[in-house]
């Protein structure tokens, strides 16, 4: 076999030498890197199918998911998926592509729910949603199916986007324990840890996480990505499962000297750090998790009650909660036995008065007197901030849009950490980000910032993910198949 393919090759080799001008192999993108404007290119000249494309993702996850580096990033693959390719190609070839997104595969965050008929779960990551048939689409899906875009899966997550209790980033019951790809058992970040991990090394075009607190901005950073958390309102939270992350959290250590002295923006006229100012806004903010317990406790509980059917039965916190004690071999094993968000949950009374007054601090803390306060006072367009950790907070309160792009690396000498049972952050090589954050539905200056710092520095592509992180399957692997 292995013989079969060297000599396939050095005839393909020697054919291509003798006429190398009438027949020029099409360039075909590389999947790790690979856009969507660059796999539309290839698309519509016909260099590769959607079909070919989605069996090429596949073959990358089934590599490194729980094979090799076992990075327990996707948790489902749509049984759909090429099916849909194969139609999706067909209306290509004979009316063109619907948009920008027509045959582009995409994976979705497991707390986004899909009409169960494809045969996917919606589950958070959780033995308690399995099987739990959802009323319909998300809204995102709704548009990204009109759009042509093809679900090729579902993705690991911080189970209940991190809302459960003092849990890893990156573990879910169903899941397990997913890692990042840029060293042995990096920590994600969460609760998106998957949709980034999987961008990260390129398991599809495009992956969806969701964001309340720092879930996707986290990830991106620990990630080597670029990320947009939009202002909230602005993308459909219809069918979504609800999430409250705020629970794991310091842990990062922020390498304050390299965000304030290296140039990354003292030389740039359209930004400015207001770093320290920013720091002080976010000490008070501790009232963001009563009001995030609060919501959780509201929102689940409406979730678990639009479900047609869910044959756990779990259709409260507290049901949920028994779930998980009488499923402990599934949802509580060792290291991972904590709900004490839950359990706080079960104990509140929902929406009193205590609730509004704290909401309407956290806004004016996190909005008025925080972003838009500091924007103001130093006349600033943004404001610029190491991505890990605490610095998403004032944004997300306020429910404000942020921007992350690469920034760096770990040198090769940084001392390994903990980060949870089985993750370690920092470590040699794990990248981190920066953020741009700003006022509400300045979406569009921030990523104007944000690209022009990242095109200046490329920082993402100075380095890849270790060696047997990155998938090594390419189009032309399944194209000869
Ligand atoms: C959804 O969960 C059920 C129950 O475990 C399983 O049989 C099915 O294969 C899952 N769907 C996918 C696409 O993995
Ligand atoms: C799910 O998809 C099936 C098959 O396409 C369709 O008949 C059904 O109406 C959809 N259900 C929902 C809730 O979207
Ligand atoms: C940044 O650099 C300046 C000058 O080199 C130094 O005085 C200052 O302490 C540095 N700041 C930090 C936070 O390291
Ligand atoms: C919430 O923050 C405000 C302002 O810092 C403070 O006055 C109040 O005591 C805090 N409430 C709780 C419950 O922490
Ligand atoms: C609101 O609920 C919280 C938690 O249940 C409680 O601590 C607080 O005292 C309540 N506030 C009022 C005004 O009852
Ligand atoms: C790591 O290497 C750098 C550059 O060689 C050096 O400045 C730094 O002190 C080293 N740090 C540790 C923890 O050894
Ligand atoms: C697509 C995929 O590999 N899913 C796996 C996710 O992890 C769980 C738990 O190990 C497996 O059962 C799934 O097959």
């Amino acid at each position: 076999m292995l013989v079969m393919r060297v000599l396939y090759a050095l005839l393909a080799s020697l054919m291509s030498s003798l006429d190398d001008a009438s027949d020029p192999r099409p360039a075909l993108p590389d999947l790790y890197e690979a856009s969507v404007t660059e796999l539309q290119v290839g698309l519509d000249a016909g260099h590769f199918t959607s079909v070919y494309l989605v069996k090429a993702y596949l073959a990358r996850i089934d590599e490194v998911n729980l094979k090799g580096p076992e990075l327990r990033a996707v948790l489902e693959i749509n049984p759909s998926a090429l099916g849909q390719a194969a139609i999706l190609d067909k209306e290509r070839e004979r009316f063109g592509r619907r948009s920008l997104l027509h045959g582009i595969p995409v994976l979705l965050k497991d707390n986004i729910a899909t009409n169960v008929s494809e045969g996917m779960n919606t589950t958070a990551g959780s033995f308690g949603l399995l099987r739990s048939i959802v009323p319909d689409d998300a809204g995102v899906v709704k548009r990204l199916r009109k759009a042509g875009a093809i679900i090729l899966g579902k993705i690991n997550l911080s189970e209940f986007s991190q809302a459960r209790g003092k849990l890893a980033s990156g573990w879910s019951g169903r899941g397990g324990q997913g890692t990042g790809a840029y060293f042995p058992h990096a920590d994600p970040c969460g609760s998106s840890s998957g949709s980034g991990v999987a961008a990260s090394i390129g398991l599809a075009a495009i992956t969806l996480g969701s964001e309340t607190d720092g879930s996707i901005t986290c990830p991106w950073s620990n990630n080597n990505l670029v990320g947009i958390k939009p202002t909230v309102g602005l993308t459909s939270r219809a069918g979504v499962i609800p999430i409250s992350n705020h629970a794991i959290r310091k842990r990062i250590g922020v390498p304050r000297r390299v965000f304030l002295n290296e140039s990354i923006t003292r030389n740039d006229p359209f930004v400015n750090v207001a770093f320290e100012e920013a720091l002080q806004t976010i000490e008070p903010l501790g009232n963001e998790t009563f009001v995030l317990t609060v919501d959780l406790k509201i929102q689940l509980t409406a979730y678990f009650n639009e479900l047609l059917t869910n044959p756990s039965g779990v259709r409260s916190i507290a049901q949920l909660i028994q779930f998980n004690d009488n499923n402990a071999q599934l949802e509580k094993p060792p290291r991972y036995e904590d709900q004490s968000i839950f359990l706080r949950a079960r104990s509140i009374e929902g929406m009193n008065s205590t609730y509004y007054a704290l909401l309407a601090t956290n806004k004016d803390l996190g909005a008025t007197r925080g972003i838009d306060a500091a924007l103001k006072a130093h006349n600033l367009d943004a404001l610029v901030l190491p991505a890990p950790g605490f610095t998403t907070v004032p944004a997300d309160i306020a429910g404000y849009p942020i921007v992350t792009v690469p920034l760096g690396f770990y040198p090769s000498n940084v001392t390994i950490g903990l980060a949870g049972p089985e993750t370690v952050y920092p470590a040699p090589g794990v990248p981190f980000g920066l953020s741009f954050l700003g006022t509400a539905f300045s979406e569009m200056e921030l990523i104007s910032f944000a690209f022009a710092y990242e095109q200046k520095t490329q920082t993402r592509l100075k380095r890849k993910a270790f060696f047997e992180g990155i998938p090594k399957t390419q189009l032309i692997d399944v194209i000869e198949k």
